[in-house]
């Protein structure tokens, strides 16, 4: 029983709890876990994995409890294991510029940690509050940085993981280089709780950044918002380059009560950021910008907290939105096919769902768009999800014509599990399985999620 090896305050089976931790941010489906514990050490988990094989009980690992796919939520009686409980950060290497975190570590923590010591954790995203080091690790998570900072799997340097087997593997320890066969590393990184139990990650820290400055520019055409990345990689280093549609902005103002950001509402935005430093080639690309007519107007921040106003344009719409419950498409393209995906979604979408408004935002600069349809007021959620699902296959196919991803950086989950074909091919599933059974052999380990 669980209670031979987790004490009373670890194991939680009110329904409340159950409701609480048996869940992430994804809507629709059920929520219904047997139970939810929190392990404290490493041995606690492999003593979970062990009991679940010998019980044949399904584990969901949950973090933050932030996703948008559905991968953290138990709706057939699973245990819930919480890793709330294992969020100590166990050591910290200055020279290395290495940390090694429990999985349970929250983001910020972790960032606000490397703050303190003079680096820089540099993968940032607006739900970083409350999500966990061992769940970013888990969906590979990305965020705004990643143009020039990469995702998540680029500063993992080591992970502790406990296999559906109850083996506890560590993956590469820390090394820079390891040329010792396949890195299980690098395979688990993304896994989504399907092939082991995270516990500990060895996290590699940058250094502290320059001082940065925002621009926020105002763009007439989709096709616009490309050759303003270009002019600007041409000059200068982006650490970020964002996009969001005059909708967007729209929902953001009301929401939070902005300002707006340029005198005249655009049809596109671009949030530059890059260092401080290199303001003159920033206002040499700038120029050349509009003398193209790619860019119709902008404004750069003058300080931090103008700088932090901003931001908050582009990393507010996901709260604002919110309201209307949005439908939600996590799409990525080849950054050169971003203009002509995005029309092609846009016709499809006003000639087969009239009634439906696009608001579109996302990392552009990394091919990344995140598609959200607002529910309009005379559907219920129930309706308009089930338009939703209806609609998406034909989205799918727009992207798998472009050789895209179906789910760019918010995982498969659930929500995107059987639409995978659309953007991996029956061999590559094949293999996903049989690596799924090696791993877990009885299928213990988030069963039904990502295959
Ligand atoms: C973003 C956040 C989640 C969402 O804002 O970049 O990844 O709402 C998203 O899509
Ligand atoms: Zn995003």
């Amino acid at each position: 029983m669980l209670n031979q090896f987790l004490s009373a305050k670890q194991i939680k089976t009110d329904p409340e709890s159950l409701s609480i931790w048996g869940k992430d941010w994804t809507n629709g489906f059920v929520v219904a876990p047997s139970a939810v514990v929190f392990p404290e050490t490493s041995e606690q988990v492999i003593e979970l994995v062990k009991y679940a094989r010998a019980s044949q009980t399904a584990l969901v690992p949950s973090g933050g409890r932030t996703g948008l796919s559905g991968g953290a939520i138990a709706g057939n009686g699973e245990i819930v294991v919480s890793f709330d409980r294992m969020n100590q950060i166990l050591d910290f290497d200055q020279q290395e510029q290495r940390v090694t975190c429990q999985a349970g570590v929250i983001t910020a923590t972790l960032q606000e940690f490397a703050k303190s010591h003079n680096l820089f954790y540099p993968v940032d995203f607006a739900s970083a509050g409350s999500s966990q080091i061992g769940g970013n690790v888990a969906t590979n998570a990305g965020g705004i940085k990643v143009i020039r900072y990469g995702l998540t799997r680029d500063w993992v340097a080591g992970l502790r993981v406990v296999t559906g087997t109850g083996e506890l593997l560590n993956c590469n320890a820390g090394l820079v280089k390891n040329a010792t066969g396949y890195d299980l590393r690098h395979l688990l990184i993304g896994s989504e709780g399907t092939l082991g139990l995270i516990t500990e990650v060895d996290v590699r820290l940058a250094r502290a950044p320059l001082p940065h400055s925002v621009m926020v520019l105002g763009v007439p055409r989709v096709g616009d918002l490309l050759h303003v990345l270009h002019t600007f990689n041409e000059h200068l280093t982006l650490s970020a380059f964002e996009f969001f549609s005059d909708l967007a902005l729209e929902k953001v103002r009301a929401h939070r009560d902005l300002p707006a950001p340029l005198a005249e509402t655009m049809p596109f935005y671009a949030l530059l950021e890059f260092d401080a430093m290199e303001i003159d080639a920033a206002s040499a690309a700038f120029a050349h910008t509009m003398a193209q007519g790619w860019v119709l107007d902008g404004v750069l921040s003058q300080s931090d907290a103008q700088a932090q106003a901003l931001w908050q344009l582009r990393e507010g719409i996901s709260e604002s939105i919110a309201p209307y419950t949005p439908y939600k498409n996590d799409l990525s393209v080849c950054v050169s096919q971003v203009p002509e995906f995005l029309n092609d979604v846009d016709k499809f979408v006003a000639d087969s769902y009239p009634d439906f408004e696009v608001c579109w935002y996302g990392h552009i600069g990394d091919g990344n768009l995140h598609l959200n349809i607002l529910r309009p007021e005379h559907l219920s959620v129930e309706e308009f999800m089930a338009k939703g699902h209806a609609m998406s296959p034909k989205i799918f196919a727009l992207v798998q014509q472009r050789q895209g991803s179906i789910s760019a950086e918010h995982g498969v989950g659930l929500l995107k599990r059987d639409f995978l074909n659309y953007s991996r091919s029956p061999a590559e599933i094949t293999l996903m399985r049989g690596l799924k059974s090696l791993f877990d052999p009885d299928q213990i380990l988030n069963p039904g999620k990502l295959l």
